[in-house]
């Protein structure tokens, strides 16, 4: 049995210190709770967005740029040496910051393409969430801020529809999506890995930085794959060049040479963020980075500290996955 497919619907609202959450959550304490009722129809994707710029946080030094070794399905691993490590923001609801020893950890340079996740399915069979539903929630324009359209015939093959183009023939060198949380973990236990905790993942996107983005405290459309326009509303080009996903590897790397950390795709972790409990009948997943899909009046977790979570089968155009994998 799958979960109901997650779209999207909160108009975000303005609570408390300068955060705001989707209009379907509301505050509680320290803790963001979907309004009762709406969970099994609207996405439980909540954002958590704090402007003020991220303290100086003892880091490994950015210059430091850690190896890379050869992973199977073609992965390019970076290894990341055992350490303590400064995470999260003060003050955050979801993120605070913290302290947390790592052990040694390998982490794809890249979010998984279309090419990669097409092995593991010729490999296995394996059917994902979507498949198994016949449906998943996707992007039209015209809608309103925030809204997917759930649509039959629409899985990781085709994450704009039957209608649209096979991404694993026109888009193998991009990021798979339209797969749940859960599916992605199926393919790294194929492929011997496994899909990195929260810390591991900001850590990575870090690179030793202590900013809001990995380049500094601004946002720069020109060094990841956002949405550059202020609506969802229309078809008009977009600054940095790419209307849905992109290649991965098309942006500029963060210091240690992860690829796409922000933007592109939403990256699912293993875990949930803190304060997020878990629902025992409708199991929540989180992800990481922003996507495509996010702009500054809609989605604004495309930083290095916000995160979301969404149902653990939910399937989204928007959502993707790097794979993790634990030395021996
Ligand atoms: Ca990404």
């Amino acid at each position: 049995m799958t979960t109901p497919p997650p779209p999207f619907r909160p108009a975000p609202t303005r609570v408390g210190l300068g955060v705001r959450v989707p209009g379907n959550f509301k505050k509680t304490d320290r803790h963001l709770q979907p309004v009762r009722g709406l969970l099994p129809l609207v996405v439980a994707f909540c954002f958590c967005t704090q402007s003020q710029p991220i303290p100086a946080a003892a880091q490994p030094p950015a210059a430091a740029a850690p190896p890379t070794v050869a992973g199977p399905n073609q992965h390019i691993l970076i290894r990341i040496p055992e350490g303590t490590r400064t995470i999260g923001a003060p003050g955050h609801p979801t993120n605070p910051r913290r302290t947390v020893h790592l052990a040694a950890y390998q982490l794809a340079d890249a979010e998984t393409t279309n090419r990669q996740f097409a092995a593991f399915i010729a490999a296995t069979a394996y059917r994902t969430d979507a498949q198994r539903r016949g449906k998943a929630h996707i992007f039209f324009y015209g809608k309103p801020e925030w809204t997917w359209v759930e649509t039959e015939g629409a899985y990781w093959r085709f994450p704009r529809g039957p209608e649209g183009p096979d991404a694993l023939t026109s888009l193998p060198d991009h990021p798979v999506t339209c797969l749940s949380a859960a599916d992605a973990a199926a393919y790294c236990r194929w492929a011997g890995g496994r899909l990195p905790t929260q810390a591991e993942w900001e850590t990575a996107a870090r690179a030793g930085a202590s900013t809001l983005y990995p380049w500094g405290a601004d946002f720069r459309p020109s060094l990841a794959n956002s949405w550059t326009l202020p609506t969802h509303a229309t078809r008009v080009r977009q600054s940095d060049g790419w209307e849905f996903t992109a290649p991965v590897r098309h942006f500029p790397p963060n210091a240690w040479g992860f690829y796409d950390v922000i933007g592109n795709v939403f990256e699912f972790t293993s875990d949930l963020p803190p304060f997020i409990r878990q629902k025992p009948l409708q199991p929540l997943t989180s992800a990481r980075g922003g996507s495509w899909w996010c702009s500054p009046n809609s989605c604004k977790a495309f930083n290095l500290i916000d995160n979301g979570t969404m149902p653990l089968h939910g399937s989204l155009p928007n959502q993707g996955f790097r794979i993790a994998f634990t030395p021996p």
